[in-house]
């Protein structure tokens, strides 16, 4: 497994010395913001994990490997190039086995993560139930990922282009604690509230680290999500945002969009429709995950067995 690995310097040293390591991924780099504010957001937020005593890891596969820790130029260019694969669990031995370019989901950076002994793992939204999936199918990687891999990921919950009330009950399904970080309702990602309350609250880091401990101490194999609102400062109004999600959808129909590509259609459809108040919302709440995960991952610490 170990030839498939390479970890940048800066990591290699992280784990020699027992540094708590973020896990980033890079779909929200290629597929989630357009250039150059997707490469300055991933250079911020890897700046605020290291300024809060954690070392950032950008994962993407390059030339037949699975980077773990990205340079700055590998970084400009997974925001510059156009049509890098999108890469799920699915698509990760393809991508690796054929020496292309995969930016990686939260499906396929929670297993590089893994496979590199990393446990939390920074981004902006996960993938979920879609709506209408009960005729579709369309549920994403993510869930199934975070039912199995014993990687957290700290999010901002997810888009209500998804039906965040079934992904709740997949997520129960499969064991997967959704702990609100001071919050008691799943954030929506542009806003700080949803009607579906979380599982648990935890208004501390060290919370959520002795959950993650003990679940993983206990042999409880999966993942967990943390949910920590936007701050309040960049929300969004709801009613503002539902329209133009409604929008988004009933274009996504009527393009017969489907498979991997429903999800980067709608974020693309929704910050076109908002202008930049949406890209900026997207940037505050990433930075905001970042210091709350390198925070978890600090209290983390040596607390696995
Ligand atoms: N949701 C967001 N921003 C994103 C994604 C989802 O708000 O960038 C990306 C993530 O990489 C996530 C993926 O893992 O889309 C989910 O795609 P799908 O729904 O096709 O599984
Ligand atoms: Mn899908």
């Amino acid at each position: 497994m170990k030839q498939y690995l390479a970890l940048s310097e800066e990591v290699r040293e992280a784990k020699e010395q027992g540094k708590p390591v973020v896990a980033l991924e890079s779909t929200i780099i290629s597929h989630g913001m357009p250039y150059p504010k997707n490469v300055e957001t991933a250079r911020a937020v890897e700046q605020i994990i290291r300024d809060h005593g954690a070392v950032p890891a950008t994962i993407a596969i390059i030339d037949g490997q699975i980077k773990i820790g990205l340079s700055d130029t590998e970084l400009e260019d997974f925001g510059q190039s156009e049509g890098i694969a999108k890469v799920s669990r699915r698509d990760l031995p393809y991508l690796v086995a054929t020496g292309q370019k995969g930016a990686t989901t939260v499906a396929a950076t929670m297993i590089c993560a893994d496979l590199a002994g990393i446990s939390i793992f920074v981004t902006g939204g996960i993938g979920g139930v879609h709506r209408g999936a009960e005729t579709s199918m369309d549920i994403s990687a993510d869930l199934e990922e975070l039912a199995k891999t014993n990687v957290a990921v700290v999010c901002a919950g997810a888009k209500s282009i998804l039906d965040l009330g079934l992904t709740m009950e997949y997520l129960e399904t499969k064991g997967v604690p959704v702990i609100g970080y001071e919050t008691d309702v799943l954030p929506a990602f542009y806003t700080r509230t949803s009607e579906f309350p979380v599982n648990f609250r935890a208004d501390d880091s060290e919370t959520v680290a002795s959950t993650l401990s003990t679940k993983w101490n206990l042999g409880l194999s999966g993942g967990a999500v943390i949910a920590n609102p936007i701050p309040e400062s960049h929300a969004m109004a709801e009613t503002e945002i539902a329209a133009v999600i409604d929008q988004a959808l009933t274009e996504a129909e009527a393009n017969n969009i489907n498979g991997k590509d429903v999800t980067p259609f709608l974020l693309a459809k929704v910050e076109e429709l908002t202008g930049g108040e949406s890209l900026d919302a997207n940037i505050a709440l990433v930075k905001h995950n970042a210091y709350v995960g390198a925070d978890i991952a600090v209290k983390l610490g040596d607390k696995l067995n």
